[in-house]
């Protein structure tokens, strides 16, 4: 059964004739596979189908059947049309000229003067009579296609397929579910009722190779938590069509350039976690990629290497450098207590519960960072509730502007028991490994993670070497440290019990790591 909204993308399907297909830019596994799949699908019905991606498509997508259907730009419509109002003066002659390449259009009145305000432009006309655009949850996604297109979008309706919670719906139909794994998973049903009405089969073993591409490149290989009973079914349904999964594992996941593992190497090894905010990110800069000699796309799945590496965070964060200096940001969230989304919204961009993403355009890499993190931990101090210490830090850090050290809180020692009794998990999980019940706490601050694996938080008192200990990203941090009164640092910590304040007041950054107080570990960050 197909619902109201469904039918009216199926009747504006059936209705048109030449139909223009957009995936969402930068495009990946999901986008590229619905557009496809319903380019393949639609000239199966006798349509006319264009797709077109601005952005160059990720090497690793390449295997995709079809692939070479995709084109970087509307070949048709193309006309500019320069127009002249006639009021005020009458056309004797009009002749055109190209000289040193400029075309020169001469118009001689009979009588009267044109001027500037009698002339307009415009496009030739639009030829195709239907939009849609998949994965996409706003026009801006597009990379410039609807700005330099915009008369298109007026003239043509809009049909918008896509799972994303931050899609605006500025689509003439938005099939929007927001509760869908990927784009691809939304246009299963579409196609099959397409195919019945129209007694054809739509759905061949390239389609629904394509269709399984989406759902398995968002869930990241049924990895994450967007994989819904929902999205096991509808692959589960794809392979019984035909698709090739173990093609799709092949590409995506098992062929690994050596560019791309050095890439990875580097980025695990710059990982920072914060555990009073069980945050955990990392960076990749321009050098990164120049330094392994790997592309920006090759980033893919670092993300979710990061997770898999983060046992106990709820937020993790990817920030990578691009070419032109902006900024791109990841979040992943590990619970869908914690919102990506509104994360992503206060850098004004969106995405899903777990999965949102965002880019900054007016400052570099080290101080998108520092922003970042700080954005991510004023979150978390209001979610978790954090008190005293942490949400003094975060005080601290918004008068000063940096933080003086890092402080963690307590490790408070994990009860073996009793330990909360952890529910047999299914043969067939969907729980993120890394999200064992934590015992409740009743000091919020210091609520216990789960060790992270790749902590960079000494266990013991050894002098840890300072180029372990992770660099916080500002410049300013030691000049504004000095300015610092002392007593503010020590009134941080109302229950620590230390007679000696000289570790904290002490600005030498020979010493990366005091002595550890009963109970307190600092970790001076710079
Ligand atoms: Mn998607």
């Amino acid at each position: 059964m197909i619902n109201s909204t469904q039918k009216q993308v199926i009747d504006l399907i059936k209705r048109s004739k030449k139909i223009l297909v957009l995936p969402s830019a930068p495009p990946d596994g999901d986008s590229l596979g619905s557009a496809i799949a319903l380019y393949m699908s639609l000239r199966k019905l006798g349509k006319e189908v264009t797709v077109i991606c601005s952005d160059p498509i990720p090497e690793v997508l390449q295997f995709l059947p079809n692939i070479k259907a995709i084109g970087n730009k509307v070949v048709s419509s193309t006309d500019f049309i320069i127009t002249i109002d006639l009021k005020n003066a009458k056309v004797d002659k009009i002749n055109s000229a190209i000289e040193n390449n400029k075309v020169n259009i001469i118009i001689t009145p009979k009588e009267g003067r044109f001027s500037e305000s009698d002339v307009t432009f415009n496009r030739g006309e639009v030829e195709y009579d239907l939009v849609i655009t998949v994965d996409c949850a706003e026009l801006k996604q597009l990379r410039g296609f609807y700005e330099q297109n915009v008369e298109l979008f007026h003239q043509v309706p809009v049909v918008n397929i896509d799972h994303h919670i931050s899609n605006v719906h500025f689509g003439r139909v938005n099939n929007v579910d927001i509760m869908a794994s990927s784009t691809t998973e939304l246009l299963v049903p579409l196609l099959e009722e397409l195919a019945n009405e129209e007694k054809i089969d739509l759905i061949d073993e390239d389609t629904a190779t394509l269709l399984l591409t989406g759902i398995i490149t968002d869930t990241g290989s049924f990895q994450n938590a967007n994989t819904t009973p929902k999205a096991f079914d509808v692959a589960a349904q794809l392979v019984s069509y035909g698709a090739r999964q173990q093609e799709i594992i092949q590409h995506i996941y098992k062929t690994k350039q050596l560019s791309q593992l050095k890439l990875w190497g580097r980025v695990l090894s710059k990982i920072q976690v914060d555990e009073t905010y069980r945050t955990v990110w990392s960076v990749v800069s321009q050098q990164d990629f120049k330094d392994t000699g790997s592309t920006e796309d090759e980033t893919g799945d670092i993300i979710d290497e990061l997770m898999t590496n983060a046992p106990g965070a709820e937020v993790i964060i990817l920030m990578k450098e691009k070419q032109d200096g902006t900024v791109s940001v990841s979040v992943r969230t590990t619970s869908p207590s914690v919102d990506a989304a509104k994360i992503a919204e206060t850098f004004g961009g969106g995405g899903h519960t777990q999965a949102a993403g965002f880019r900054i355009n007016d400052r570099g890499l080290r101080d998108a960072e520092y922003d970042v993190i700080n954005s991510v931990k004023k979150y978390q101090t209001e979610r978790l509730g954090l008190t005293s210490l942490a949400q003094k830090q975060v005080v601290d850090q918004t008068i000063y502007g940096t933080p003086q050290f890092e402080i963690t809180a307590p490790k408070v020692e994990q009860p073996k028991q009793p330990q909360p009794q952890v529910p047999t998990q299914p043969q067939v999980s969907v729980q993120p490994q890394n999200q064992t019940p934590v015992p409740e706490q009743t000091q919020p601050q210091s609520q216990g993670l789960a060790q992270p694996q790749v902590s960079v938080q000494p266990q013991s008192p050894v002098q840890t070497p300072q180029s372990e200990v992770p660099q916080f990203p500002n410049p300013q941090m030691k000049r504004r440290r000095k300015k610092r009164p002392v007593s503010t640092d020590l009134n941080l910590k109302p229950q620590t019990t230390t007679e000696n304040p000289k570790p904290i007041a002490s600005t030498s950054s020979a010493s990366t790591q005091t002595t550890p107080t009963p109970g307190i570990i600092y970790r001076f960050e710079d």
